[in-house]
């Protein structure tokens, strides 16, 4: 065990708060996320035994997200759970959801509180029912006006505006990595006491790498920037880079992100035909923004392979980008390979 491991989360919040890096409502919220967090990952550890795989909805009737997916029952119990666990903790003025159209505002029965969560219940459910690593990520904003009740356009604030960000995933181990704007750090659920304990202070991203993650059968719709890089990361030693690369694909952005933080790697979802009208696949508020921050807090880097992914100014809720993050060199490769090209 490392040295750090008899520190719990609540300790590591506590020594947050008294050298300043978080207020005692925030520490609080953190606290009822994580909480939720470990009851998401009951559920999934379940699995068949809990009767929760397979999709929502009716016999023969989808359900359909605002995202236009088909929602399985995961998504919809981790969803039910994140909103009943913040609603009444007073910490909230509203939540934001990737499984929702819209905010939800905290019921006026509940004290209001001033921050913003949002939140991806469980990333990767296409996952779920083959057994694979899934995850929660979550963001938290303040609420810039709370007096009317918080709406869809007080959450359209940039990345860099995040006050915390972190994500939960749900592996082998069940893992919370979490940052407050002063690095990243890693939490392991002890699942004997039911606490998370601090595994990892201060993860860092080698800023070189050999390793890319991208869904390789996208290929022929990507734009020609990213044909241009990828055609000279897979041409190895004799090649431009001169060193052989190996790809890693788990498709949870969780799982990938979190190998990536762990040894280094660049992590890409770019904009191919298919997702062009939407400006990508990955949610910004949800997904982009709150990976951005833990990967920059650990040293590495995010982009859309054009801008700085935490200067994005946000035009909706359920946004969507292109991706590039992980190593800083790495990253920094791929958006010149973009910016040289447009
Ligand atoms: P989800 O939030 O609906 O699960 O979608 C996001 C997921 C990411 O975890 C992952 O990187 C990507 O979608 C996988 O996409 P693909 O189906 O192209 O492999
Ligand atoms: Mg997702």
């Amino acid at each position: 065990m490392s040295p750090s491991s008899s520190i719990s989360l609540t300790r590591f919040l506590i020594e947050a708060e008294r050298e300043g890096h978080i207020q005692p409502d925030l520490r609080l919220l953190i606290e009822v996320v994580a909480r939720a967090c470990k009851s998401i990952s009951i559920a999934v550890g379940k699995g068949a035994l809990g009767g929760v795989l397979g999709d929502a909805g009716g016999a023969g009737e989808a359900s359909i997200n605002v995202q236009g997916e088909a929602q399985k029952k995961l998504d919809v119990l981790s969803n039910d759970i994140l909103l009943e666990a913040n609603a009444w903790g007073g910490h909230l003025a509203a939540l934001a959801s990737e499984e929702m159209d819209h905010a939800v505002r905290i019921p006026e029965h509940y004290p209001r509180g001033r921050y913003l969560l949002l939140f991806d219940p469980l990333d990767g459910s296409s996952n779920i029912d083959v057994n694979i690593s899934v995850g929660t990520i979550f963001s938290v904003l303040r609420c810039p006006d709370c007096v009317d009740g918080p709406k869809d356009e007080d959450f359209l604030q940039p990345g860099t505006s995040q006050v915390a960000a972190g994500y939960c995933t749900y592996g082998p181990s069940t893992m919370l990595v979490l940052t407050v704007g002063h690095g990243t750090h890693a939490f392991t659920l002890d699942r004997e006491i039911g606490s998370f304990m601090l595994t990892t202070r201060g993860m860092r991203i080698p800023e070189d790498t050999k390793e890319f993650a991208v869904n390789m059968s996208n290929q022929r719709h990507w734009e020609a920037p990213m044909q241009a890089y990828v055609a000279d990361l897979l041409a190895g030693k004799a090649g431009p880079r001169g060193k052989d690369f190996n790809m890693r694909w788990v498709a949870s952005m969780v799982a990938d992100v979190h190998r990536i933080l762990t040894r280094g790697g660049i992590f890409s979802y770019p904009l191919d035909a298919k997702c062009a009208e939407k400006g990508g696949k990955l949610r910004l508020m949800y997904e982009a923004n709150p990976m951005a921050l833990l990967v920059e807090q650990a040293g590495g880097a995010a982009s859309t392979g054009r801008q700085r992914m935490l200067e994005v100014n946000p035009t909706g809720l359920h946004q969507r980008v292109p991706v590039f993050l992980g190593s800083r060199n790495e990253v920094e490769t791929a958006v010149r390979y973009h910016l040289e090209r447009d």
